[in-house]
């Protein structure tokens, strides 16, 4: 895209967003709050290094579809992350989970990692100036396959999902310390029951105690933030999910953890957006895992559609971005999975600046003031208004291609590097 063109509309729109008293150009720097944390899996589709050629399995996450390209080492997965990150414009953060460790082709068990199998990773995160999230992988495992892991009424398979996932808190605080920001860690457990359970509570009993195990060794939080994932079904526990959203917030707000709020975990008409001004009330932080359900599924490519658009504009409107851990979680193998990262992190993006765009001392004032009629016709009017413009003079001036161009060194970087490997 033109330089000037970019800079000539981004005129117009600052002239057209200043009449209903937004300032562009603090828009534009407040935008360098919002760090999305990028997850590292969407390089391979979930499968992890801890085997040559490792594939997901166990655990009801799936990624479906063979687009060529996918990563096969971390030397590839780090090349895609470098052109991912030069693509999208602002600050990130990289979200491992532990299946991504480097283990020089020995065989170390999950609960055997350490820090040290994640140097590598401290390492080019600092190169970076980037920080580190973390989180421990309670699936993909022959402990996992009967679909229950923290939860297992089997002592020996739960003892070792303990240990695996204190392990990984343990590195998340290494993370943290080497880097000079916390790493958060999320705990998300793949178990429940395709078919009707009858000893909930014992499960639930099962899994409240393993938490409690896990978070007894205490951290500080200038290293690590904890955080857990609920889910209201998978594939393959359809009709029973121990750590279901009840499970998790209680647990959060007796013990003070952060709750991770993934939009795709939900009935497909309840609004995550609506869920953050209550949670903020009772729990101090919270991890999104930004994603879109279509029908059962919760992981397609993150777009900028309304769900989305709720959850931005209730965190901002909540003055609450310092109190917000943005994630994304996505996996699709079906298309250009840079391509894929790339629309979704910018899609997470656009909703923030989309967000920050809005008239927020108007909006309120004709709430108050029983204006109803005034406050829906503005928020439509919104809709029209020549934001993609702020957007492109935001890449710009992050120095990343603005408009269509990005679309266009994706399909140099496939025919270049993803088409030969
Ligand atoms: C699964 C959860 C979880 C995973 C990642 C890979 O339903 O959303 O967050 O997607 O940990
Ligand atoms: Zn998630």
């Amino acid at each position: 895209m033109k330089k000037d063109l970019i800079k000539k509309s981004y005129q117009l729109a600052k002239e057209q967003y200043g009449a209903i008293g937004v300032d562009t150009d603090k828009v534009i720097s407040r935008m360098d709050d919002i760090v999305i944390s990028l997850h590292c899996w969407q390089t391979d589709d979930v499968g992890g290094f801890e085997r040559e050629g490792a594939e997901l399995g166990g655990g009801g996450i799936q990624a479906t579809g063979n687009f060529p390209g996918k990563a096969r080492s971390i030397a590839q997965m780090r090349d895609d992350l470098d052109k991912v990150l030069s693509l999208v414009p602002g600050r990130q953060r990289l979200n491992l989970h532990a299946i991504y460790g480097e283990f020089g082709g020995q065989k170390v068990d999950r609960d055997q990692i350490e820090p040290k199998h994640y140097q590598g990773w401290i390492d080019w995160a600092k190169k970076r100036n980037m920080g580190l999230d973390f989180n421990c992988t309670c699936f993909s495992h022959p402990l996992a396959d009967d679909g229950f892991t923290l939860s297992s009424k089997n002592p020996k398979v739960r003892k070792f999902w303990v240990e695996h996932t204190k392990r990984c808190r343990a590195i998340a605080a290494e993370m943290g310390k080497q880097l000079g920001t916390p790493a958060v860690h999320n705990i998300w457990i793949p178990d429940g029951s395709k078919d009707v359970a009858v000893d909930r509570i014992a499960l639930r009993k099962l899994l409240r105690k393993s938490l409690d195990e896990i978070f007894s060794v205490k951290y500080p939080k200038k290293y690590l933030k904890d955080s857990v994932e609920s889910k209201l079904f998978g594939i393959g526990s359809e009709a029973m999910v121990v750590g279901s959203h009840d499970f998790y917030m209680g647990y959060a707000v007796k013990n003070n953890t952060m709750i991770t709020l993934d939009n795709g975990h939900f009935h497909p008409t309840e609004q995550v957006g609506d869920k953050i001004s209550s949670i903020l009330l009772f729990i101090d932080e919270i991890l999104l895992h930004l994603t879109r359900g279509v029908r059962w599924d919760s992981d397609h490519v993150l777009t900028f559609n309304d769900d989305l658009q709720l959850i931005a504009q209730e965190i901002v409107r909540a003055r609450a971005l310092e109190r917000v851990n943005i994630g994304l979680d996505f996996f699709d193998a079906s298309l250009n999975r840079i391509g894929a990262y790339v629309i979704g992190t910018r899609a997470a993006q656009i909703a923030f600046m989309y967000a920050l765009l809005e008239p927020h001392d108007t909006l309120v004032g004709f709430e108050e003031n029983g204006k109803t009629f005034e406050r829906l016709s503005f928020l439509e009017l919104l809709k029209t208004m020549p934001f993609g413009a702020v957007w492109d003079y935001y890449c710009l001036v992050n120095d990343v291609p603005a408009g269509k161009d990005y679309i266009d060194e994706i399909g140099k970087y496939e025919k270049k590097v993803l088409a030969k490997r």
